[in-house]
């Protein structure tokens, strides 16, 4: 049932596609019994209406259409409800701090079981790499390595463009000329002249690219956190480095990974969705590709013939079109900045979009995610989301719920497609 662990090309991305989970749902930290009571009966009492095993069986004799419609209907209803429950019961509405490392049973109880992304402060202050890594010490203990480094013409790298899944064009380049490229693109924006270079660059290998390509620097650090791996009974699977211009995007997905990802200068910026809004998540099958540069500059897109279909998310989260993608409105992203010296908790399966300063670096530990009942359930989701979607009424059901009498919860303007202030996004903990 599982891939390899690292493919050649947009490895974990690979295998995130075809892994996905799930999560428990219990109630939120201070809600009324009352609510959780209100929850627990409506779980047990309308899940499955009486009426659908008439209009199931009507619509397996094929004697009316109408009723498959009904029962669809049905469906797409309850998801809504499942993803609106799981908001009111436990998630929280903006990401929470914690000032200092856990303990390993006490974060496996509050974060890793829930399933619930937190911020942690003072958790590797004591990594040499803070004070360390500045681009003179770099070019001095690594500057000659060679590495591997995605290149593309707009900063996308695995992302849909048009009707395909394009991945970067990967270059093999010394660690310096990285350090070139980021620096001289400060430096020509200081001196307001034209960047030279074609592409954007992005340190971002992944499987484990920072043990693999430089091992130089793992005693600035450790390689693994270890309340975290005593909470889960593991080593991680991977430990990652990270280093790319401002325009460089990860765009929207989701790993089967419990993700600790801990910045070290710089600041990153996440666009988070629970995994219980993959309802309101579009995907599309592409033809998969990669760019190629051309001796011209321009950068072209090549088929990989041999490969098959791609299912990716084609919806931009900075600019979604609301119009193709209705039923993004009703999700409801958490937002949020990690800064230098913190470290982001982001659990398996929740879907993020990623931004950053320029020349940000970052590492990460991805840990296997177990295959418990969560993915288990999140396997069901997704294959019912999959059906809702595919349905024509989809569109048309989200449409009439986020009408005049439900506000657009996503916070994003229909019209413009620009983030408002919404209360969700104004309680974010930071607003960018
Ligand atoms: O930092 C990034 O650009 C992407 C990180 C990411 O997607 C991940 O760790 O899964």
């Amino acid at each position: 049932m599982r891939e390899p662990r690292c493919l050649p090309a947009g490895c974990r991305r690979f295998k995130a596609r075809t892994q996905s989970g799930s999560r428990e749902v219990r109630g939120r930290c201070g809600k009324t019994s009352q609510t959780r009571e209100g929850a627990r009966e409506r779980k047990e009492t309308s899940w499955w209406h009486p009426a659908w095993t008439e209009r199931l069986l009507l619509s397996d004799l094929g004697e009316s259409e109408r009723e498959k419609e009904l029962l669809m209907e049905s469906v797409q209803e309850r998801l809504v409800e499942f993803s609106l429950e799981a908001h009111d019961l436990y998630l929280n509405k903006s990401v929470p701090h914690l000032e200092g490392p856990p303990e390993p049973l006490q974060f496996y109880r509050d974060w890793i079981g829930p399933n619930k992304p937190c911020i942690i402060r003072n958790a590797f202050s004591h990594w040499p790499a803070l004070s360390r890594w500045t681009p003179k010490y770099l070019r001095e203990k690594i500057g000659s390595k060679v590495i591997s480094v995605a290149v593309t013409p707009n900063g996308y790298a695995d992302a849909v463009a048009g009707d395909r899944f394009v991945m970067p064009e990967e270059r093999q380049m010394s660690f310096s000329s990285v350090l070139d490229i980021i620096e001289g693109t400060v430096r020509q924006r200081r001196a307001r002249c034209r960047v030279q270079k074609t592409g954007v660059f992005y340190v971002q290998k992944q499987c484990s690219n920072l043990l693999q390509e430089l091992p130089e620097l793992v005693d600035d650090l450790e390689p693994h956190i270890p309340w975290m791996s005593t909470a889960i009974g593991k080593s991680p699977d991977a430990v990652n480095f990270w280093l790319g211009e401002e325009n460089a995007v990860t765009s929207m997905h989701k790993d089967p990974y419990e993700n600790l990802y801990c910045v070290i200068s710089g600041e990153k910026h996440f666009i988070l969705l629970p995994p219980t809004d993959r309802p309101f998540v579009p995907y599309g099958l592409y033809q998969s590709a990669v760019y190629q540069e051309q001796d011209g500059g321009e950068f072209k897109v090549i088929d990989n013939v041999d490969s098959h279909k791609v299912p990716w998310i084609p919806l931009d989260p900075l600019d979604p079109d609301l119009e193709r993608f209705p039923q993004y409105r009703l999700a409801r992203p958490l937002c949020c900045t990690v800064k230098a010296g913190e470290m982001l908790y982001l659990p398996s399966l929740w879907f993020h979009h990623v931004r950053q300063s320029h020349g940000c670096i970052a590492v990460n530990f991805w840990y296997d995610m177990e295959y418990d009942i969560k993915y288990n359930y999140f396997q069901l989701l997704d294959s019912l989301s999959e059906v809702a979607d595919g349905s024509s009424s989809f569109s048309h059901k989200i449409g009439h719920l986020t009408g005049s009498t439900t506000p657009d919860r996503t916070g994003v303007s229909s019209l413009t497609g620009q983030m408002t202030k919404d209360p969700l996004w104004q309680q974010s903990d930071v607003l960018f």
